[in-house]
């Protein structure tokens, strides 16, 4: 949490509030001309109002390239988080295939299919989160408008390709763990958008992406 260090007590005390939301989930590429999504999830105890909120992505690639913005980014959120709850923001290619209807869209190919820093802030600017998705390029950097930054999370596959998405586990103790999420078929097997995600070391497959696992138990 940047903001607990940088801002005095009002803002520790606003950090504080809204630390409970998190990506939870993200789908940039798949098989089906990207059905992308992206997922938010409170895991407070208090409805979030979104109004004001940001999803910034930059283009994480090394060249001309780092530091611009990607797709309709910065996404402006409108609406409000359930505590516990989950937000969906989808474009309309995710509908065709998830038979879905968003909390919110955003542009088609809105996400990059290479390297992207995935950036969520409050309605005062301040970053709660930032996710480095990468397929490690050589030269390829988390950034901020292509400031280089240390990521809250990376997110990287064996090899040299890029994670068409990711989910994060379940985890009872708050520490990051994700799982990545597969190309094809569409809609991708293991995914839940508007759900609660799976936990790691259930098998998934498309059964799973129509029975997501209960909810974890409420962290509060
Ligand atoms: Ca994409
Ligand atoms: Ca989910």
């Amino acid at each position: 949490m940047l903001c607990a260090f940088a801002l005095g007590v009002t803002a520790s005390l606003a950090c504080a509030a809204h630390a409970a939301v998190q990506v939870n989930e993200v789908v940039g590429s798949t098989a089906g001309d990207d059905a992308e999504f992206i997922e938010l999830h409170n895991t407070g105890s208090k409805e979030v109002d979104l109004t004001g909120w940001t999803i910034d992505l930059w283009d994480s690639d090394a060249g001309a390239v780092l530091g611009t913005p990607d797709g309709d980014s910065p996404i402006r959120l409108r609406g409000r988080i359930d505590a516990g709850g989950y937000f969906l923001l989808a474009n309309s290619v995710f509908s065709k295939y998830y038979e879905i209807e968003p909390d919110q869209r955003f542009r088609d190919n809105g996400i990059e299919n290479s390297s992207y820093t995935i950036v969520l802030k409050d309605n005062l600017g301040v970053i709660v989160e930032t996710i480095f998705v990468t397929d490690g390029g050589e030269g390829d950097k988390a950034n901020v408008g292509g400031r280089e930054i240390t990521p809250d999370a990376t997110i990287r596959a064996e090899g040299r390709f890029i994670p068409p998405g990711f989910a994060r586990v379940p985890r009872d103790d708050g520490e990051r763990e994700y799982r990545l999420l597969k190309f094809s078929p569409v809609p991708t097997p293991g995914a839940t958008p508007g759900k609660p995600n799976l936990f790691k070391d259930e098998p998934f497959d498309e059964k799973d992406a129509e029975s997501p696992h209960e909810a974890p138990p409420d962290p509060d």
